[in-house]
């Protein structure tokens, strides 16, 4: 019985292979339905939360108690969403001569795939609010609800959805640490490349020695009311489809009040080491004023508090992200 209905299929497929072009292209095109992708909805009000619980622990200064407590929460949140997680843990050496107790946090999305996409923020928080206009705060550690918080609560609310509808691809969400101990602005180092350390040693040590994904998206200052992402020099420079993938995305969810498709400055942030040391091509959503090229009125002070972040921005980051990573094949 199962011969002769193989025996049949056969003739129907060479019956079919025989006919004119036309009868055979409509036969496939009525019998393949095209499926369509469905992206989970972004919740802005969680992402919210995950910044406000970062913001919880204090600021998150390398070598102190709430950078270690902070760190094990990322870690256990990402695997809680059935991540398998990989802390790369180093001492890192910063511009003053201080070893940094540094972890960057790995968390891999169906680890077996071969095709993945990598998503980044940065997790630590500076240790100087040296931006303050009170010239007493410039030695006080920021809270970072903007400048780290804001990326990594939208990463880790899209690790939620990655829990429940899994992608095509495979998706590494990298926290890395250590961005922001920078050379303080009151005093110069011979050090040159005193910021985003723990993505210099990702790049050139990936946790993996064969790592590599098809391209990275990074986060930064993704949080406030009036945030404006335009496209960013060092992601022009290395990965302007990617560029025009992520904006494209954007405006046809209706974002492009906030992902306005013209160039702004250049930003050394850690997506320029994956981009040098790796090759992978990795873009930067950061917002930045595209006529002072500075990061708004919070940054690096003491107001980089919850008060400037807002759910509705991190919507419209994470919406976009997500709609771009869930339509990858
Ligand atoms: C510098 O200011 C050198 N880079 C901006 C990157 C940054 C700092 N992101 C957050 N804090
Ligand atoms: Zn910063």
């Amino acid at each position: 019985m199962k011969r002769l209905f193989l025996a049949v299929m056969a003739f129907a497929v060479v019956l079919l292979a025989s006919c004119n072009g036309g009868t055979a292209k409509q036969t496939t095109k009525s019998n393949t339905v095209e499926a369509s992708v469905i992206v989970p909805i972004f919740n802005g009000d969680s992402a919210y939360n995950f910044v406000d619980k970062q913001v919880s622990f204090g600021p998150r200064v390398p070598n102190t108690a709430a950078h270690r407590a902070c760190a094990s929460w990322l870690a256990d949140k990402l695997r809680s969403y059935g991540a398998e997680v990989v802390v790369q843990e180093a001492k890192l050496t910063a511009y003053t001569g201080e070893q940094l107790d540094a972890r960057n946090i790995i968390a891999q999305f169906q680890p077996e795939k071969k095709r993945r996409v990598l998503l980044c923020a940065h997790w630590d928080s500076r240790p100087w609010a040296d931006a303050d206009p009170d010239p007493s705060n410039h030695r006080k550690p920021i809270l970072g609800a903007n400048d780290g918080g804001s990326g990594v609560g939208v990463l880790i609310e899209i690790a939620r959805h990655l829990s429940m509808v899994p992608t095509n691809v495979g998706v590494d969400i990298i926290l890395f640490d250590a961005e922001d101990y920078g050379t303080h602005a009151a005093e110069t180092s011979t050090m040159e490349n005193s910021w985003a350390l723990g993505s210099q040693l990702w790049s050139r040590l990936p946790h993996n020695p064969n790592y590599n994904a098809r391209y990275g998206i990074l986060l930064d200052i993704v949080g406030a009311p009036d945030a404006r992402f335009y496209r960013e020099g060092i992601s022009e420079h290395f990965a302007s489809n990617i560029v025009d993938k992520v904006w494209k995305r954007a405006a046809e969810l209706g974002y492009s009040d906030t992902f306005v498709n013209e160039e702004g400055g250049i930003v050394t942030d850690d997506h320029l080491y994956v981009n040098q040391f790796l090759g992978i091509p990795c873009i930067d959503i950061i917002s930045h004023s595209k006529e002072d090229g500075g990061f708004g009125v919070y940054w690096h002070t003491m107001k980089d508090n919850m008060e400037w972040i807002s759910a509705q921005t991190l919507k419209k980051v994470g919406q976009t992200v997500m709609t771009v990573i869930y339509n990858e094949k």
